[in-house]
């Protein structure tokens, strides 16, 4: 509740992409497909007043791609410092960059939210990640905090946060692919941008699942509240 008493929730479905999900995704996360009807019961509660999913929606330059590195310093999953420049203006720093098999190329049948989840029920679609030379993990903001939607260019005219705010929204459910990276920091940065945060604990799966203990932890630290699919009933 919030301090009048309103509880207007949004659900965001994160990332649930072919390139995310087994058998043939580039950056197949274990059981990605599994969550999908936990997200479809979500999706069909009539209490959400937003329902968004997000597409990771790279160009094939993207700076998290190994490939785009020269050796040594290119190995999938693994950290490299890269020279980063995300906005017109500002200049180049470093950064840590994690790098990543090529996932999710724009408008590549990688990128394409599986056929599982009922995107008839989707009324906001959102497009990450399409600067090359920056992260983008989390649905609010780029690796640098930027929220300008004209360097995070997101495919929606308005920014995520724009989009819950003019819908009153309150509280944020996050679920999707992956519960260690995109889920988790866009459910830390819906708290940022001044929502309450919940994630859906059945409705996600981590890029290395033994880290979900770790992650809930920190969800926990970063005020996220993490629950289960039977208390995230929404009625209004
Ligand atoms: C993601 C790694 C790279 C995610 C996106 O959706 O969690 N993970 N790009
Ligand atoms: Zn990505």
């Amino acid at each position: 509740m919030d301090s009048d008493g309103s509880f207007v929730p949004a659900l965001i479905v994160v990332d649930m992409q072919e390139d995310f999900c087994p058998p043939n995704g580039s950056l197949a996360v274990q059981d990605g497909r599994s969550i999908a009807p936990v997200i479809n019961s979500l999706l069909s509660q009539p209490g959400f007043v937003a329902r968004i999913a997000t597409q990771d929606y790279h160009p094939a330059d993207h700076i998290s791609f190994a490939t785009n590195h020269p050796a040594p310093n290119n190995r999938p999953f693994e950290s490299m410092v890269a020279v980063q420049n995300p906005a017109p203006g500002k200049s180049a720093e470093t950064k840590p960059q994690q790098l990543w098999p090529v996932h999710c190329v724009a408008d590549s049948p990688g990128a394409a939210i599986i056929p599982e989840i009922d995107i008839r029920r989707i009324d906001t679609f959102v497009h990450k990640g399409r600067h090359s030379q920056v992260e983008m993990y989390s649905a609010f903001a780029d690796a640098f905090g930027n929220r300008d939607p004209a360097v995070t260019a997101q495919s929606v005219n308005l920014a995520i946060a724009a989009v819950l705010a003019a819908k009153r929204v309150t509280d944020v459910f996050v679920v999707g692919l992956a519960g260690d990276y995109c889920v988790k920091c866009t459910a830390v940065d819906a708290v940022k941008a001044g929502f309450r945060s919940w994630v859906v604990e059945e409705g996600t799966k981590c890029v290395v699942p033994a880290s979900w203990e770790k992650t809930k932890e920190e969800l926990g630290a970063a005020g996220v509240s993490v629950i289960r699919a039977d208390d995230a009933v929404v009625k209004r």
